[in-house]
């Protein structure tokens, strides 16, 4: 429907004269206007569904939000891109300080602990990036740091500690950006959008994005607004007030991070919070008919990690046992967990809440094909959901 503005506007449009070649252009000019008004209030009018990204924090919903930007929207330009710099910068600085002070600190705990001392001509520069990494501001990644970084990186005792780092807070960005530091520092650097996926910033506030998932064969979609939140413990209060209205809660749960602990709270293991916090969720008064996504992210490290750390290494697992090797047991440690989410989703689920939607997706919030795919299925469930409540199923 057209607003009364715009209906006036458009009658006085109509009325020119078209005698003068500014006149002309400047009515191409509004009427290029009323156009943009028009689709913008058909666009207002449609029903907006809401989607909620939850999860605790480095579940990986900034990395989905990114994806949606750039897969359904403008994407990043290159001032967008140029702006995640600093973030990389300082994702390089915080891994290797984490590593240096994490092999020192493995060196006093473990028994055997030669094999988490750094060599001698590499003690120095440890403990000048370890400074570097502990301040407030870091500085730009020269190439002469980078090679210092490099060198230090490339010490066997930094590398036991990063394949023993389950205790420690080492990011997921790590191995990434440690194998790239030549790219990194250079004088001419842009990030790619692959360094902005994997660059980790910790979300603080709301961040929203309005689109629609056009696809091939339809010519308009849906119109979703997605709302992204922090996880960390002390964001989370902020979540309640987003909680009206919602078509769908999209829930990250870190799979890989069930022999890791909380940033903030080094006591508590990473899926026992998952679990309580996907419990807390589900029994949110407010989402009595609220569809649930659940995202079961970060496949990729699971995939490598689970034959390497026996599940069991978290307490909600305990009774996992394994039946084979390889891929076979991936499949089947993946299927626990799955297990494990319907069972809490069926028991925090009251009886008056047994027809909202429930489903469970692979994901690698990394992969572009794998979230496209996914988001897709998402958007047929909502949709399928959306007719069946209009009675047209
Ligand atoms: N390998 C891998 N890394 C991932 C995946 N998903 C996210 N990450 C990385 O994990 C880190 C944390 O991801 P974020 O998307 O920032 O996590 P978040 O849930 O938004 O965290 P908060 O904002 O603190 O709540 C980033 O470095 C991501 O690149 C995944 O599926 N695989
Ligand atoms: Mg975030």
């Amino acid at each position: 429907m057209l607003s009364i503005a715009t209906i006036q506007r458009m009658g006085s449009l109509c009325s020119k004269q078209h005698t003068l070649n500014d006149a002309n252009a400047e009515d191409n000019a509004q009427a290029a206007e009323i156009e943009r008004r028009i689709a913008q209030e058909t666009k207002a009018e449609k029903h907006i569904q809401k989607l909620l990204l939850l999860g605790a924090g480095e579940s990986g919903k900034s990395t989905i939000f990114k994806q949606i930007k750039l897969l359904f929207q403008t994407g990043f330009d290159e001032a967008e891109l140029r702006s995640f710099t600093p973030v990389v910068h300082a994702n390089v600085f915080q891994t290797i300080k984490v590593l240096h002070d994490g092999s020192k600190e493995l060196a006093q705990n473990d028994a055997d602990d030669s094999k988490y001392v750094i060599s001698l001509e590499n003690k120095e520069i440890g403990e000048k990036l370890s400074e570097i990494g502990g301040r407030l501001e870091y500085p730009r990644l020269t190439k002469d740091l980078a090679e210092e970084i490099e060198t230090l990186w490339r010490d066997p005792a930094i590398q036991e500690t990063y394949c023993h780092g389950n205790a420690l807070q080492v990011p997921d960005c790590a191995q990434y950006f440690m194998e790239n530091l030549q790219r990194l520092s250079d004088i001419n650097y842009v990030p790619t959008k692959e360094d902005v996926l994997y660059a980790r910033v910790r979300t603080t506030g709301v961040v929203e994005i309005q689109f629609s998932p056009v696809g091939e064969n339809r010519r308009s979609g849906e119109v979703y607004r997605l709302f992204d939140v922090g996880g960390q413990r002390n964001e989370r209060r902020k979540w309640i007030h987003l909680f009206e209205g919602v078509t769908a809660v999209i829930f990250c749960a870190a799979i890989s991070e069930y022999d890791q602990t909380l940033f903030e709270d080094e006591n508590k293991n990473r899926m026992m919070e998952t679990k309580e916090l996907f419990d807390w969720v589900l029994r949110q008064p407010c989402f009595q008919s609220t569809s649930f996504m659940l995202f079961l992210n970060k496949f990729d490290i699971f995939e490598k990690k689970v034959l390497k750390v026996p599940l069991n290494a978290c307490e909600w697992f305990k009774d996992y046992q394994p039946v084979a090797t390889g891929k076979q047991e991936i499949e089947h440690a993946y299927e626990f967990i799955k297990k494990k989410f319907e069972e809490l989703y069926f028991q925090s689920t009251g009886p008056d809440r047994v027809d909202r939607v429930f489903k469970i997706y692979r994901t690698t919030a990394l992969d572009q094909k794998l979230v496209k795919k996914t988001f897709k299925l998402v958007d047929e469930s909502l949709r399928r959901r959306n007719l069946i409540e209009a009675g047209l199923l």
